[in-house]
């Protein structure tokens, strides 16, 4: 009978150590894979839970704006909506909310649209006096439709002024306003001299086109000649972007806003009608602009209101793990349902 090698009997005994190592590695890594399993379904399931809790906020909003809208006309930071939901604890994580009133907001598109004549608009030009050689008589036809063309609207007037009020550098508004004019509108045609269309954009290291359509979310900034993060986060309080043109609520507006109004209203003029708003706010625009502050003073009527349609609901929740940030934005025209028209995860 053949000895058995002593070499072989070695290699015996490394095999089965090998295997059981191996099989040690396969359970641990077995074991471990199962640990990520339960961790990454925990997080799906608290993802899930903090979803549904900060949803909950746009459910308390549009209560909210609901029965507002059931108790007057006018919109103010009074009411009720404007106070903020504290947080609510629920089992295992808390939700809490805010609303803001979008109309308290210079709106970016108000330079897409155009400006709808209204009630409130001064009447078209008619000049049944031509021919007429009393010079009085003209003076006086030409102070008039000086007036009548201040009352006139021009959104792109009211952001540059917002842009001075903010401190933006005065060589870079016009290109700021003329660029955004330039990426929602529909044709290729620059505005000059600070605009830019599809030929600037397209010569970038990373080209892409102008959008050609109104903003969804002040975000979209960034992607315009001349804006950059720090120059949105220094505006973004300050502008909103809604689906159409819309006035500045005078009752909810910050001062920053009420002095894009007009080049004569300063900080202590913004301070005065902030105070004079009340409890109640300004009932109605001819309160507003009967205001001894802004004696001698024209605000385009188009430009103000003193109720708000548009809404951005913001939602926190936190559940385990998991936080969620969540905005909505809420359109609550008159007499109808509100309803959520745009909602996405983080800051507005
Ligand atoms: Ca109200
Ligand atoms: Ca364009």
């Amino acid at each position: 009978m053949p000895v058995p090698d002593l070499r072989q009997r070695g290699i015996a005994l490394i095999t089965v150590l090998l295997v059981i190592a191996l099989g040690t590695v396969i359970a641990v890594a077995l074991l471990t894979r199962q640990q990520y399993d339960i961790h990454r379904t925990r997080n799906i399931l608290e993802s899930d839970q903090a979803s549904l809790l900060v949803r909950g906020i746009e459910d308390w909003a549009q209560e909210l704006l609901e029965k507002d809208m059931k108790k007057g006309k006018t919109d103010h930071l009074e009411e009720d909506w404007a106070s903020p939901l504290n947080p609510i604890e629920v089992e295992n994580g808390l939700v809490e909310g805010q609303i803001r009133d979008l109309q308290a907001r210079f709106n970016l598109n108000n330079l897409y649209f155009p400006v709808k004549p209204s009630k409130t608009s001064p009447p078209p030009q008619t000049d049944n006096r031509q021919g007429i050689q009393d010079p009085t008589v003209t003076s006086a036809t030409g102070d008039l439709q000086q007036a009548q063309k201040a009352k006139i609207y021009h959104p792109e007037k009211q952001f540059q002024r917002l842009l001075e009020v903010l401190g933006i550098d005065s060589d870079k508004i016009q290109i700021l306003t003329q660029s955004l004019q330039d990426w929602t509108d529909k044709d290729q045609d620059t505005h000059y001299p600070g605009g830019a269309e599809d030929a600037y954009y397209m010569d970038l290291t990373l080209p892409y086109r102008t959008g050609g359509i109104p903003l969804r979310l002040p975000g979209e900034l960034l992607s315009i000649q001349g804006y950059d993060q720090a120059l949105l986060e220094k505006i973004s309080p300050y502008v909103t972007a809604l689906p159409e043109i819309t006035a500045v609520n005078v009752n909810t507006a910050p001062k920053e806003v009420l002095m894009s109004l007009s080049e004569r209203i300063d900080p202590n003029i913004a301070s005065e009608l902030i105070e004079n708003r009340g409890e109640k706010g300004y009932t109605n625009i001819q309160q507003f602009l009967q205001q001894k502050s802004l004696a001698g003073i024209t605000i385009p009527p188009d430009a103000i209101t003193v109720s708000s349609q548009y809404f951005l609901v913001e939602g926190h929740s936190k559940f385990g793990n998991l936080q969620k940030r969540q905005y909505s934005v809420i359109s609550r025209p008159n007499n109808k349902p509100a309803r959520i028209i745009l909602r996405g995860e983080g800051v507005y």
